[in-house]
């Protein structure tokens, strides 16, 4: 009898559906540019220049990417993020940086003009930077500045991270995925700025060139509101009345 008690319970917890506890949402980003001809997709190859998924990180340019359509499953919770560049690199061996920042709104053009391009796929860029390579003094974060050709007045962003990447073959470095995971602080502002319009943004500021193969940002989330275990033990001390009433019925017949 005790047996089957504990079987019923258990069965009660099985019961739960099971699909609705995580959800995991996928962004990726539009390919803006391929790799150049007579350059190779192999992420271990000197001459490596990125790959067909390929999110242009030119050192002359700053750049939004925004989406829409962020849609939380009703009653779940964000519980992380990350964001993903696939196969990345630098183009040459000096000094680099990459500076990423996330977004509430991105602003959006329909046409271009001389220092910036037209929105196209929720993709904009702006000319941040001159010379090949940007020089040393010149590596900036230009979202931490004046960002004002990109990103609307007094709109929400976040720094996310900075750090440099080697070239293909420096130091023996292979073209790898780089993922950023988002800190608990990050994740709170994350909610809200997707709270706010469905939609996200990030700001890249490439300061060299890097090469890549994709940019992917990840969302998962989890049910905040899952049936508490008094509920479950109710439901496991229901069946098993309905088993003893059953089995005294059975007994009295
Ligand atoms: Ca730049
Ligand atoms: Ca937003
Ligand atoms: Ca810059
Ligand atoms: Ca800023």
């Amino acid at each position: 009898m005790k047996r089957f008690l504990l079987a019923l319970t258990t069965l009660a917890f099985l019961s739960l559906p099971a699909t609705v506890l995580a959800d995991t949402l996928t962004f990726t980003a539009p390919p803006t540019a391929s790799n150049f001809n007579n350059s190779t997709n192999n992420r271990n190859q000197t001459d490596y220049q990125g790959g067909s998924n390929q999110f242009d990180l030119d050192h002359h340019n700053a750049y939004t990417w925004q989406f829409g359509n962020v849609v939380i499953p009703a009653g779940h919770t964000i519980t992380g993020a990350t964001l993903t560049f696939r196969g990345i690199s630098n183009w040459d061996a000096n000094a680099n940086r990459l500076y990423v920042h996330m977004l509430d709104t991105a602003r959006s053009f329909s046409s271009a003009t001389s220092n910036r391009t037209a929105t196209v796929n929720g993709v904009t860029s702006f000319v941040d930077a001159s010379g090949t390579p940007v020089p040393t003094n010149q590596i900036q974060d230009y979202f931490a500045g004046n960002d004002s050709a990109l990103v609307a007045a007094g709109t929400g962003d976040t720094f996310l991270f900075d750090r440099s990447f080697n070239m293909v073959g420096q130091a023996g470095y292979i073209a790898t995925d780089f993922t950023y995971t988002f800190s608990a602080g990050q994740l709170a502002t994350l909610s809200s700025y997707i709270l706010n319009g469905n939609n996200l943004a990030f700001g890249f500021d490439p300061d060299c060139h890097f090469w890549n193969n994709g940019i992917v940002f990840t969302i998962t989330t989890q049910q905040t509101a899952v049936p508490e275990p008094t509920t479950m033990v109710l439901l496991g001390t229901g069946l098993a009345g309905a088993y003893l009433r059953r089995r005294r019925q059975q007994r009295l017949g």
